[in-house]
Protein backbone atom coordinates (compact mmCIF):
# COMPACT_ATOMS: atom_id res chain seq x y z
CA UNK A 1 0.00 0.00 0.00
CA UNK A 2 1.39 3.48 -1.12
CA UNK A 3 1.75 5.67 1.79
CA UNK A 4 -0.29 8.07 -0.13
CA UNK A 5 -3.00 6.08 -0.02
CA UNK A 6 -3.03 5.52 4.00
CA UNK A 7 -3.02 9.17 4.37
CA UNK A 8 -5.67 10.26 2.14
CA UNK A 9 -7.48 7.28 4.33
CA UNK A 10 -6.21 8.75 7.79
CA UNK A 11 -7.43 12.28 6.44
CA UNK A 12 -10.61 10.79 5.32
CA UNK A 13 -11.49 8.90 8.64
CA UNK A 14 -10.54 11.87 10.71
CA UNK A 15 -12.65 14.32 9.33
CA UNK A 16 -15.48 12.21 9.05
CA UNK A 17 -15.28 11.35 12.70
CA UNK A 18 -15.42 15.21 13.31
CA UNK A 19 -18.23 15.68 11.28
CA UNK A 20 -20.22 12.81 12.90
CA UNK A 21 -19.39 14.15 16.42
CA UNK A 22 -20.84 17.59 15.06
CA UNK A 23 -23.94 16.32 13.19
CA UNK A 24 -26.67 17.72 15.67
CA UNK A 25 -29.84 16.17 14.16
CA UNK A 26 -31.13 13.24 12.43
CA UNK A 27 -31.19 14.91 8.70
CA UNK A 28 -27.22 15.79 9.65
CA UNK A 29 -26.41 12.36 10.46
CA UNK A 30 -28.02 10.88 7.58
CA UNK A 31 -26.55 13.66 4.96
CA UNK A 32 -23.05 11.91 6.43
CA UNK A 33 -24.21 8.74 5.66
CA UNK A 34 -24.93 9.12 2.20
CA UNK A 35 -21.66 11.37 1.69
CA UNK A 36 -19.34 8.77 3.00
CA UNK A 37 -21.16 5.52 2.49
CA UNK A 38 -23.58 5.88 -0.05
CA UNK A 39 -22.98 4.51 -3.30
CA UNK A 40 -21.14 7.92 -4.60
CA UNK A 41 -19.90 8.33 -0.95
CA UNK A 42 -16.03 8.87 -0.12
CA UNK A 43 -15.61 5.33 1.91
CA UNK A 44 -17.38 3.68 -1.39
CA UNK A 45 -15.36 5.43 -4.09
CA UNK A 46 -12.06 4.05 -2.06
CA UNK A 47 -13.36 0.93 -2.06
CA UNK A 48 -13.55 0.95 -5.46
CA UNK A 49 -9.75 1.90 -5.62
CA UNK A 50 -8.59 -1.01 -4.29
CA UNK A 51 -8.31 -2.73 -7.95
CA UNK A 52 -6.51 0.18 -9.22
CA UNK A 53 -3.81 -0.82 -6.27
CA UNK A 54 -0.48 -2.38 -6.98
CA UNK A 55 -1.47 -6.28 -6.42
CA UNK A 56 1.27 -6.92 -3.63
CA UNK A 57 -1.22 -3.41 -1.90
CA UNK A 58 -4.18 -4.48 -2.45
CA UNK A 59 -4.98 -6.64 0.10
CA UNK A 60 -3.62 -4.29 3.07
CA UNK A 61 -5.44 -1.65 1.37
CA UNK A 62 -8.71 -3.39 1.31
CA UNK A 63 -8.45 -4.16 4.64
CA UNK A 64 -8.02 -0.50 5.99
CA UNK A 65 -10.59 0.59 3.67
CA UNK A 66 -12.95 -1.82 5.51
CA UNK A 67 -11.92 -1.05 8.59
CA UNK A 68 -12.59 2.64 7.73
CA UNK A 69 -16.07 1.74 6.82
CA UNK A 70 -16.69 -0.41 9.66
CA UNK A 71 -15.69 1.99 12.15
CA UNK A 72 -17.43 5.58 10.27
CA UNK A 73 -20.61 2.24 10.03
CA UNK A 74 -20.15 2.27 13.94
CA UNK A 75 -19.79 5.85 14.10
CA UNK A 76 -23.06 6.90 12.42
CA UNK A 77 -25.56 4.46 13.79
CA UNK A 78 -24.08 5.18 17.79
CA UNK A 79 -24.29 9.13 16.52
CA UNK A 80 -28.00 8.90 14.96
CA UNK A 81 -29.07 6.77 18.28
CA UNK A 82 -27.71 9.88 20.21
CA UNK A 83 -29.28 12.42 18.18
CA UNK A 84 -32.55 10.11 18.16
CA UNK A 85 -32.67 10.24 21.58
CA UNK A 86 -32.07 13.99 21.99
CA UNK A 87 -35.02 14.98 19.71
CA UNK A 88 -37.27 12.76 21.52
CA UNK A 89 -36.40 14.16 24.70
CA UNK A 90 -36.68 17.46 23.23
CA UNK A 91 -40.04 16.71 21.80
CA UNK A 92 -41.14 15.39 25.40
CA UNK A 93 -40.43 18.26 27.18
CA UNK A 94 -42.06 20.65 24.72
CA UNK A 95 -45.25 18.86 25.32
CA UNK A 96 -44.89 18.34 28.86
CA UNK A 97 -47.91 19.88 31.37
CA UNK A 98 -47.40 21.62 34.67
CA UNK A 99 -50.48 20.12 36.58
CA UNK A 100 -49.41 22.06 39.29
CA UNK A 101 -49.72 25.23 37.42
CA UNK A 102 -53.23 27.42 38.82
CA UNK A 103 -56.44 26.76 37.30
CA UNK A 104 -58.36 29.49 35.21
CA UNK A 105 -61.50 30.64 37.49
CA UNK A 106 -65.04 30.70 35.59
CA UNK A 107 -66.75 33.94 35.61
CA UNK A 108 -70.40 34.07 37.04
CA UNK A 109 -73.02 35.94 35.75
CA UNK A 110 -74.98 38.66 38.13
CA UNK A 111 -78.73 40.40 37.83
CA UNK A 112 -79.30 42.91 35.81
CA UNK A 113 -79.36 46.13 38.04
CA UNK A 114 -83.14 46.67 36.65
CA UNK A 115 -83.75 43.10 38.04
CA UNK A 116 -82.40 43.73 41.31
CA UNK A 117 -84.55 47.05 41.71
CA UNK A 118 -87.28 45.77 40.74
CA UNK A 119 -86.86 42.44 42.85
CA UNK A 120 -86.26 45.34 46.01
CA UNK A 121 -89.39 46.91 45.35
CA UNK A 122 -91.50 43.71 45.32
CA UNK A 123 -89.26 42.63 48.44
CA UNK A 124 -90.85 46.09 50.21
CA UNK A 125 -94.14 45.64 49.55
CA UNK A 126 -94.83 42.26 50.19
CA UNK A 127 -93.52 42.29 53.37
CA UNK A 128 -96.05 45.23 53.88
CA UNK A 129 -98.79 42.93 52.87
CA UNK A 130 -98.87 43.94 48.65
CA UNK A 131 -99.78 40.60 46.55
CA UNK A 132 -97.44 41.15 43.15
CA UNK A 133 -100.07 40.98 40.01
CA UNK A 134 -98.23 40.14 36.70
CA UNK A 135 -100.26 41.20 32.95
CA UNK A 136 -100.46 40.87 29.23
CA UNK A 137 -98.09 43.03 27.46
CA UNK A 138 -100.63 42.99 24.48
CA UNK A 139 -103.67 44.74 25.81
CA UNK A 140 -107.02 45.63 24.90
CA UNK A 141 -108.16 49.72 24.36
CA UNK A 142 -110.70 48.99 27.85
CA UNK A 143 -107.47 47.94 29.92
CA UNK A 144 -104.87 50.14 29.05
CA UNK A 145 -107.21 53.55 28.84
CA UNK A 146 -111.08 53.50 28.69
CA UNK A 147 -111.15 51.76 32.24
CA UNK A 148 -108.37 54.29 33.17
CA UNK A 149 -110.60 57.32 32.71
CA UNK A 150 -108.89 57.82 29.43
CA UNK A 151 -111.81 58.20 26.56
CA UNK A 152 -111.15 58.01 23.16
CA UNK A 153 -109.95 61.26 22.08
CA UNK A 154 -109.16 62.40 25.38
CA UNK A 155 -106.05 64.28 25.23
CA UNK A 156 -104.68 62.17 27.93
CA UNK A 157 -103.77 59.48 24.72
CA UNK A 158 -101.72 61.69 22.81
CA UNK A 159 -99.54 61.97 25.92
CA UNK A 160 -99.07 58.06 26.09
CA UNK A 161 -97.09 57.99 22.20
CA UNK A 162 -98.76 54.66 22.02
CA UNK A 163 -97.84 51.74 20.04
CA UNK A 164 -100.80 50.64 18.11
CA UNK A 165 -100.82 46.78 17.57
CA UNK A 166 -104.14 47.16 15.98
CA UNK A 167 -107.26 49.44 16.53
CA UNK A 168 -108.71 48.20 19.53
CA UNK A 169 -105.09 46.34 20.55
CA UNK A 170 -101.78 48.00 22.16
CA UNK A 171 -98.35 47.30 23.72
CA UNK A 172 -99.67 48.54 27.54
CA UNK A 173 -98.23 51.93 27.93
CA UNK A 174 -98.24 51.37 31.98
CA UNK A 175 -98.96 48.47 33.92
CA UNK A 176 -102.30 49.84 35.19
CA UNK A 177 -104.15 47.72 33.17
CA UNK A 178 -103.06 44.36 35.15
CA UNK A 179 -104.62 46.14 38.19
CA UNK A 180 -107.76 46.70 36.57
CA UNK A 181 -108.18 43.04 35.78
CA UNK A 182 -107.12 42.22 39.38
CA UNK A 183 -109.71 44.46 40.59
CA UNK A 184 -112.16 42.44 37.97
CA UNK A 185 -111.32 39.31 39.50
CA UNK A 186 -110.94 40.54 43.04
CA UNK A 187 -113.14 42.05 45.61
CA UNK A 188 -111.62 44.43 48.14
CA UNK A 189 -109.81 44.81 50.61
CA UNK A 190 -106.93 44.76 48.15
CA UNK A 191 -103.32 45.48 48.15
CA UNK A 192 -101.16 44.72 44.80
CA UNK A 193 -98.54 45.91 42.77
CA UNK A 194 -97.86 45.24 38.68
CA UNK A 195 -94.51 45.37 37.84
CA UNK A 196 -93.16 44.69 34.35
CA UNK A 197 -92.38 45.77 30.63
CA UNK A 198 -94.36 48.75 29.67
CA UNK A 199 -93.85 50.85 25.72
CA UNK A 200 -94.19 54.33 24.68
CA UNK A 201 -93.62 55.40 20.70
CA UNK A 202 -90.42 57.51 22.69
CA UNK A 203 -86.82 57.29 22.11
CA UNK A 204 -84.27 60.11 22.98
CA UNK A 205 -81.57 60.47 25.70
CA UNK A 206 -84.14 59.94 28.35
CA UNK A 207 -86.63 57.86 27.19
CA UNK A 208 -86.49 53.93 25.78
CA UNK A 209 -89.22 52.54 23.59
CA UNK A 210 -89.55 49.90 26.32
CA UNK A 211 -89.27 50.61 29.91
CA UNK A 212 -90.62 49.21 33.36
CA UNK A 213 -93.32 50.36 35.86
CA UNK A 214 -94.46 49.20 39.21
CA UNK A 215 -97.89 50.28 39.99
CA UNK A 216 -99.46 49.71 43.16
CA UNK A 217 -103.36 50.38 44.27
CA UNK A 218 -104.35 49.88 47.71
CA UNK A 219 -108.54 49.49 47.83
CA UNK A 220 -110.18 49.20 51.05
CA UNK A 221 -112.91 51.01 53.24
CA UNK A 222 -111.34 54.54 54.46
CA UNK A 223 -108.35 54.29 52.78
CA UNK A 224 -107.29 57.81 53.03
CA UNK A 225 -104.31 60.14 50.70
CA UNK A 226 -102.26 59.77 54.50
CA UNK A 227 -102.25 55.88 53.88
CA UNK A 228 -100.70 56.93 50.54
CA UNK A 229 -98.40 59.43 52.19
CA UNK A 230 -97.40 56.66 54.78
CA UNK A 231 -96.87 54.17 52.41
CA UNK A 232 -94.64 55.71 49.56
CA UNK A 233 -92.51 57.34 52.61
CA UNK A 234 -92.09 53.99 54.16
CA UNK A 235 -91.37 52.76 50.60
CA UNK A 236 -89.08 55.25 49.57
CA UNK A 237 -87.14 55.32 53.17
CA UNK A 238 -86.54 51.43 52.75
CA UNK A 239 -85.45 51.86 49.44
CA UNK A 240 -82.57 54.45 49.83
CA UNK A 241 -82.08 52.84 53.29
CA UNK A 242 -82.13 56.35 55.03
CA UNK A 243 -84.32 58.92 56.45
CA UNK A 244 -85.43 61.41 53.69
CA UNK A 245 -86.99 64.66 53.12
CA UNK A 246 -90.21 63.34 50.49
CA UNK A 247 -93.11 66.26 49.38
CA UNK A 248 -95.98 66.07 47.43
CA UNK A 249 -96.71 68.46 44.67
CA UNK A 250 -100.37 68.32 43.16
CA UNK A 251 -100.90 67.13 39.36
CA UNK A 252 -103.08 65.16 36.87
CA UNK A 253 -103.79 62.00 35.80
CA UNK A 254 -107.10 60.81 34.57
CA UNK A 255 -107.35 57.70 37.05
CA UNK A 256 -106.86 59.87 40.03
CA UNK A 257 -108.09 62.64 41.99
CA UNK A 258 -106.76 64.52 43.63
CA UNK A 259 -103.45 63.38 42.35
CA UNK A 260 -99.87 64.43 43.36
CA UNK A 261 -96.30 63.94 42.21
CA UNK A 262 -93.81 62.96 44.61
CA UNK A 263 -90.03 64.52 45.59
CA UNK A 264 -87.70 63.39 47.34
CA UNK A 265 -84.18 65.00 48.48
CA UNK A 266 -81.90 65.08 46.27
CA UNK A 267 -79.26 61.82 47.18
CA UNK A 268 -76.67 63.40 45.01
CA UNK A 269 -76.06 66.53 46.68
CA UNK A 270 -78.40 65.85 50.30
CA UNK A 271 -80.41 68.77 48.88
CA UNK A 272 -78.08 71.54 48.59
CA UNK A 273 -78.71 71.73 44.40
CA UNK A 274 -76.92 70.12 42.00
CA UNK A 275 -76.45 69.18 38.35
CA UNK A 276 -78.65 65.70 38.24
CA UNK A 277 -81.82 67.90 40.54
CA UNK A 278 -81.57 70.99 38.14
CA UNK A 279 -79.94 73.17 41.77
CA UNK A 280 -83.42 72.52 43.07
CA UNK A 281 -82.42 69.62 45.69
CA UNK A 282 -85.40 67.60 45.03
CA UNK A 283 -85.79 64.85 42.32
CA UNK A 284 -89.25 63.33 40.83
CA UNK A 285 -89.75 59.80 42.09
CA UNK A 286 -93.33 58.88 41.56
CA UNK A 287 -97.11 59.98 40.36
CA UNK A 288 -100.17 58.95 42.57
CA UNK A 289 -103.38 59.97 43.94
CA UNK A 290 -106.72 58.36 45.31
CA UNK A 291 -108.30 56.23 42.54
CA UNK A 292 -110.97 58.41 40.47
CA UNK A 293 -114.68 57.37 40.96
CA UNK A 294 -114.76 56.25 37.30
CA UNK A 295 -112.44 54.12 37.10
CA UNK A 296 -114.16 52.15 40.21
CA UNK A 297 -117.64 52.57 38.06
CA UNK A 298 -115.75 51.12 34.91
CA UNK A 299 -114.93 47.74 37.73
CA UNK A 300 -118.20 47.76 39.12
CA UNK A 301 -116.64 48.91 43.08
CA UNK A 302 -119.11 50.69 44.80
CA UNK A 303 -117.65 54.56 45.29
CA UNK A 304 -119.52 54.48 48.71
CA UNK A 305 -118.16 52.02 50.31
CA UNK A 306 -114.75 51.53 49.52
CA UNK A 307 -111.47 54.29 48.22
CA UNK A 308 -108.13 53.38 46.82
CA UNK A 309 -105.11 55.12 46.35
CA UNK A 310 -102.82 53.89 43.29
CA UNK A 311 -99.05 54.95 42.22
CA UNK A 312 -96.56 54.30 39.63
CA UNK A 313 -93.12 54.58 39.08
CA UNK A 314 -90.42 54.39 36.54
CA UNK A 315 -87.64 51.29 37.64
CA UNK A 316 -84.73 52.47 35.49
CA UNK A 317 -85.01 55.56 37.41
CA UNK A 318 -84.92 54.20 40.99
CA UNK A 319 -82.23 51.76 39.93
CA UNK A 320 -80.20 55.27 38.04
CA UNK A 321 -80.73 57.09 41.65
CA UNK A 322 -79.71 54.19 43.66
CA UNK A 323 -76.78 53.38 41.96
CA UNK A 324 -75.73 56.74 40.71
CA UNK A 325 -75.80 55.53 36.66
CA UNK A 326 -76.38 58.65 34.92
CA UNK A 327 -77.42 57.66 31.41
CA UNK A 328 -80.79 56.16 31.37
CA UNK A 329 -79.44 53.83 27.91
CA UNK A 330 -76.62 52.16 29.68
CA UNK A 331 -79.65 49.67 31.11
CA UNK A 332 -79.80 48.54 27.13
CA UNK A 333 -76.72 47.87 25.87
CA UNK A 334 -75.63 45.33 27.76
CA UNK A 335 -71.69 46.41 28.14
CA UNK A 336 -70.29 43.66 30.19
CA UNK A 337 -67.88 46.26 32.00
CA UNK A 338 -70.97 48.09 33.00
CA UNK A 339 -72.89 45.51 34.40
CA UNK A 340 -69.85 43.38 35.77
CA UNK A 341 -70.28 46.21 38.03
CA UNK A 342 -73.54 44.89 39.40
CA UNK A 343 -72.06 41.39 40.53
C1 LIG B 1 -96.40 57.84 36.98
C2 LIG B 1 -97.78 57.90 37.43
C3 LIG B 1 -99.56 56.60 38.28
C4 LIG B 1 -101.49 55.31 38.77
C5 LIG B 1 -100.27 55.44 38.17
C6 LIG B 1 -103.47 53.86 38.78
C7 LIG B 1 -103.92 52.59 38.54
C8 LIG B 1 -105.25 52.31 38.73
C9 LIG B 1 -106.09 53.28 39.14
C10 LIG B 1 -105.59 54.53 39.37
CL1 LIG B 1 -105.86 50.75 38.42
N1 LIG B 1 -104.29 54.81 39.18
N2 LIG B 1 -102.16 54.12 38.61
C11 LIG B 1 -101.98 56.37 39.51
C12 LIG B 1 -101.26 57.55 39.60
C13 LIG B 1 -100.06 57.68 38.99
O1 LIG B 1 -98.35 56.66 37.65
O2 LIG B 1 -95.73 58.82 36.93
N3 LIG B 1 -95.91 56.65 36.63
C14 LIG B 1 -94.57 56.47 36.18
Amino acid sequence: MTSNSTTELDHLLSRALTDIAAADDSAAVEQLRVALLGRQGAVTTQLKQIGAQPPEARKEFGAAVNRVRDQLTDALSARADAVLAAERQAAIAAEEIDVTLPGRVGHSGSLHPVTRTLRRIEQIFTRAGFDVAHGPEIEDDFHNFEALNIPKNHPARAMHDTFYVSDETVLRTHTSPVQIRYLESHTPPVAVIAPGRVYRCDSDVTHTPMFHQVEGLMVDSNVSFADLKGALVFFLEEFFERDLPVRFRPSFFPFTEPSAEVDMGCVFCEGKGCRICGHSGWIEVLGCGMVHTEVFRQVGIDNEEFTGYAFGLGIERLAMLRYGVDDLRLFFENEISFLRQFS
